[in-house]
């Protein structure tokens, strides 16, 4: 099978299973697991926080971060699209008892224009913005990155009128690796962030949400409120070390991959990539001028070994990662040709 239908389906390398077999392992919920405290000293080095905080999955980090922004009540300025307003079970209405104000944007990225038109302070009839939060890449438009000018421009506004930022970055090193900056460079911004070692970078389990060192001890407590404080934790936070070292220089042969599949998908009849020339590992494609539905296409192309999911009526989403070879992409395509109508 040839496994496009995520980044999170990536298996650990050989190195990280070794790494685990051998981490040095201690309790984690009474701090003393001395591979999970290493991972998240080497987490807040690389993010320039000044402390992070090792969670079992990205909608954790995420969920524990809104929570410390904001108080019961308030709004979340979100991307319409984003992964915090439709993938997380509405979970900062849940734990954090806020509802997201969502905003329409062609790329995903939230500039400063339309944000502040939805800020709003409290009142008689509004509940007031308790936080902002940009998803850098973003997932859901096509793995799309913000120009580190935006995301400056936006955390520095945002700030001057006390409003503070989290930033999903779910694939933060994608998006560093498409525009030539920095990880900490394109976190510095903002105020917290949360990556994913369990995507792109591929290490089993794990997340980290990485802050100010006050907003992280109480985040601590809502980890374990939400019962991820976890015992040896190490055998994780061993290949999420691994994954930090071994991954990143991996990641332009995904990107050129994914640029590779978009090239062979728009040369198909009926079909449509957007955004044409994808920045990262994420390629989206309508097939709704073939006649197929997105359920249907994807259920043909799993009978021919190939796994791709629909993420809409006539859409689908193929994500490259290290997983899957030039060779796995150029098989892909031979299959999706072969599987649409008109053949
Ligand atoms: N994304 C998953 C699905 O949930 C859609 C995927 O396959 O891409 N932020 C972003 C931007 C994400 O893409 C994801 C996962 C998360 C947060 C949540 O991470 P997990 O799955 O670890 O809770």
């Amino acid at each position: 099978m040839i496994d496009l239908r995520s980044d999170t389906v990536t298996k650990p390398t050989a190195a990280m299973r070794r790494a685990m077999a051998e981490a040095e392992v201690g309790d984690d919920v009474y701090g003393e697991d001395p591979t999970v405290n290493r991972l998240e000293e080497r987490a807040a080095e690389i993010t320039g926080k000044e402390a992070a905080l090792l969670v079992p999955s990205g909608t954790m980090g995420n969920t524990i971060a809104i929570k410390c922004l904001t108080r019961h009540g308030q709004e979340v300025i979100c991307e319409s699209r984003g992964h915090l307003l439709n993938y997380e079970l509405s979970m900062t209405a849940w734990f954090s008892g806020c509802l997201i104000r969502s905003v329409d944007t062609p790329d995903g990225i939230l500039t400063w224009d339309r944000i502040q038109p939805v800020i709003r302070p409290a009142g008689p009839h509004a509940a007031d913005t308790g936080c902002i939060e940009l998803e850098n890449t973003h997932n859901m438009a096509g793995g799309t990155v913000y120009p580190p000018e935006v995301l400056r421009e936006v955390c520095a506004r945002a700030h001057a009128l006390g409003l503070r930022v989290h930033l999903d970055g779910a694939r933060i090193f994608n998006a560093a690796e498409a525009c030539g900056a920095s990880v900490r460079d394109l976190c510095e911004p903002a105020d917290t962030v949360m990556f994913c070692l369990s995507k792109a970078l591929g290490a089993p389990v794990g997340s980290m949400l990485a802050g100010p060192r006050d907003v992280i001890a109480q985040g601590r407590l809502y980890r374990k409120r939400l019962g991820g404080g976890m015992r040896q934790a190490g055998v994780l936070a061993a290949a999420g070390l691994v994954a930090l070292e071994e991954t990143p220089p991996k990641l332009a042969e995904d990107h050129a991959n994914a640029k590779m599949l978009a090239e062979g998908l728009a040369n198909m009849r009926g079909v449509r990539v957007e955004p044409a020339v994808p920045a990262t590992n994420i390629v989206i494609f309508d097939v709704g001028a073939t006649g197929l539905a997105a359920a249907e296409l994807s259920a043909r192309l799993r009978g021919r070994g190939v796994l791709i999911n629909p993420i809409g009526p006539t859409t689908l989403r193929a994500v490259t990662h290290y997983d899957v070879s030039r060779a796995d992409c150029r098989r892909a395509l031979e299959e999706i040709a072969a599987a649409l109508p008109g053949r």
